[in-house]
């Protein structure tokens, strides 16, 4: 297969750069309405593509694999999280998944902290305020909110964004705690100060502010329900730029309209783009349009992470990036 004939079929605009690269390396049919697929498109592009480049939008499932045609070996993935792919059904097709990890680590760990601080300190009321023009002046018992020095945060899943919401939390006085498959390696947790939780019950308990940084997979699908929600203290935050899944979004609305948590920042929803109107116009919930990753400097290492494995594999080797089902 040479690779200037390559079918790529990309399901998403990507940013001009990506775009015109791909454009000059493979045979590429680019989404220019940028409307993503149905599934009866997907089902068209992975009968006819021999690498389709995927994003969270696509829901590539057992259904649209099953109208793979032969030449499909690769989906390359643009994005970290891979739940919206079948992996296991594509690999036993022998068809090759990768990912685009490591480029959106600081990008999702800076909007992470950025909802860790903006909840507890009520910025978005703030923000409504003065853009009603309700601002009477100043006193001293107004728009209190909770100081993070000294507070604990529990960080759910340790693993690059995880360690890296660490090191921001760290740096504004924050004890980290954290939850995960298994231990960090030592140097890690000594140089974050950070308290390994086996159990995620006790661990959530004991937060202010608890961080979920894991991807979604059937073992985390929930992870979040409503007994543990109501494990946690009536005084504490939930931040999520993970995925979801990972929280039932109907139980966590329901703790906050009820008192039993202090707030919640979400940039991630269950069924998205629909959000659970239960968590729409609550003062102490900040909703974000899935934009942890959103710089342009990120999407274009994205972009850059996905034309290297295919053209890896293209070259007949395995792409840097590669998605093992078992890692899931
Ligand atoms: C991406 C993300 O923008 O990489 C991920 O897993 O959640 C986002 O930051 C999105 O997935 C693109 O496909």
């Amino acid at each position: 297969m040479s690779v200037k004939r390559l079918k790529v079929i990309v399901t998403r605009r990507l940013p001009d750069p990506v775009e015109l690269r791909l454009k000059e390396l493979f045979d590429t049919e680019l989404n220019e309405a940028d409307t993503p697929f149905t599934q009866d498109q997907l089902a068209e592009a992975v009968g006819r593509a021999d690498v389709l480049v995927s994003t969270v939008t696509d829901q590539i499932d057992g259904r649209v694999l099953a109208q793979a045609g032969e030449q499909l070996r690769l989906i390359a993935q643009f994005g970290a999280g891979v739940d919206n792919i079948d992996v296991q059904s594509a690999v036993q097709r022998g068809i090759t998944v990768t990912n685009t990890p490591g480029v959106l680590t600081d990008d999702t760990a800076d909007v992470t902290m950025a909802l860790i601080l903006a909840v507890p300190r009520r910025l978005h009321e703030g923000i409504e305020l003065m853009e009603a023009g309700k601002f009477d002046g100043w006193a001293p018992t107004w728009m209190m909110g909770r100081r993070l020095a000294g507070k604990r945060l529990g960080i759910i899943g340790m693993g690059r964004i995880g360690q890296a919401v660490a090191r921001r939390a760290q740096a504004f006085g924050l004890q980290i705690h954290y939850h995960n498959r298994k231990p960090v390696a030592r140097h890690i947790e000594e140089e974050l100060g950070a308290t390994f939780w086996d159990s995620l019950d006790q661990m959530l308990a004991r937060m202010d502010i608890v961080s979920v940084n894991c991807p979604h997979t059937p073992a985390t699908f929930h992870l979040l329900n409503s007994r543990r929600i109501k494990l946690m203290k009536p005084d504490a935050f939930i931040v999520n730029t993970a995925r979801g899944e990972v929280i039932d979004e109907a139980a966590l609305a329901r703790a906050i309209r009820d008192g039993e948590l202090a707030g919640a920042g979400l940039d991630v929803f269950e069924r998205e783009p629909q959000v659970n109107p239960d968590l729409v116009g609550l003062p102490n919930v900040i909703l974000l349009p899935h934009m942890g990753s959103a710089t342009i400097e990120g999407r274009v290492e994205m972009g850059e992470k996905v034309i290297i494995n295919i053209k890896t594999f293209a070259d007949g080797h395995r792409p840097p990036d590669r998605v093992i089902p078992a890692m899931l």
